[in-house]
């Protein structure tokens, strides 16, 4: 059985995709744990009610950046897993942080990267007048946002969307999205050349939705 650590920050409708979805498919994994840097995060309370391991390292309560992760890190360790799923997580790391978890930590990120890394990607795309917009789930590395792509999913951007709108219509996307990926992950499905990584078997690593 492999193990997965999960990172959010607030609703974790991710997080709960994932465990859904690797309840219902028997995948080679468990949840060992949920962690938050923010105590009041709602996920916080579907994982306990799950009987999913929950902890909270406050970002608020250390003096630097370094400090905070230096914290993180030994929670997660505590959990030995070998994949860390960001999920909503919403705090920087550390060149230190993500060279620990090089390679087993993933990210979802509201755009189609390389366009729009960083915050109100939604906002951006509408504003930018862009007509198709997406998602990523994409390896992290020390660099925001620019770590190898798993799969990539794409949606319209329709006629008077607010972010809002679109938010909700990528949301939908990721919660397709982002259970595939840990899943190939788990069943060592994905490969790497060079920087690149690829499915084994060649499935497809984009989706399209309308
Ligand atoms: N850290 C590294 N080094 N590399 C990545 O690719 C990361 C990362 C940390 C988080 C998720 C993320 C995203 O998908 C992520 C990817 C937060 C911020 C941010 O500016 C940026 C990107 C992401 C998450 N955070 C503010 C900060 O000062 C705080 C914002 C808040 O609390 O609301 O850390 O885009
Ligand atoms: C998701 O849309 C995710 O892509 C985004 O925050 C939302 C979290 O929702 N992530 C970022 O913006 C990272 N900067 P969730 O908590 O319900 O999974």
């Amino acid at each position: 059985m492999k193990r997965l650590v999960i990172l959010i920050s607030g609703r974790g409708s991710n997080m709960e995709a994932i465990v859904k979805a690797a309840q219902a498919e028997g995948w080679p994994a468990q949840v060992a744990a949920v962690i938050s840097n923010r105590p009041d995060a709602a996920g916080l309370q579907f994982a306990a009610r799950h009987g999913i391991a929950t902890a909270v390292v406050d970002h608020k309560a250390f003096a630097s950046r370094e400090d905070f992760d230096a914290e993180l890190a030994r929670v997660i360790d505590g959990f030995a897993p070998d994949l860390v799923v960001l999920a909503g997580f919403m705090r920087i790391l550390t060149p230190g942080f993500t060279a620990r978890y090089a390679r087993r930590m993933l990210n979802i990120h509201p755009s189609l990267l390389p366009a729009f890394t960083g915050l109100h990607t939604h906002e951006r795309a509408i504003s930018m007048g862009c007509k198709i917009a997406g998602v990523t789930v994409h390896f992290v590395t020390a660099e925001l946002d620019h770590g190898a792509i798993v799969i990539q999913a794409a949606v319209p951007v329709l006629p008077g969307d607010d972010a809002k709108a679109l938010s909700s219509r990528v949301l939908a996307a990721e919660h397709r999205i982002y259970p595939q990926s840990v899943r190939w992950f788990v069943e060592g499905a994905l490969v790497w050349n060079g920087e690149v990584v690829s499915h084994r078997d060649g499935a497809a690593q984009h989706l399209f939705l309308s």
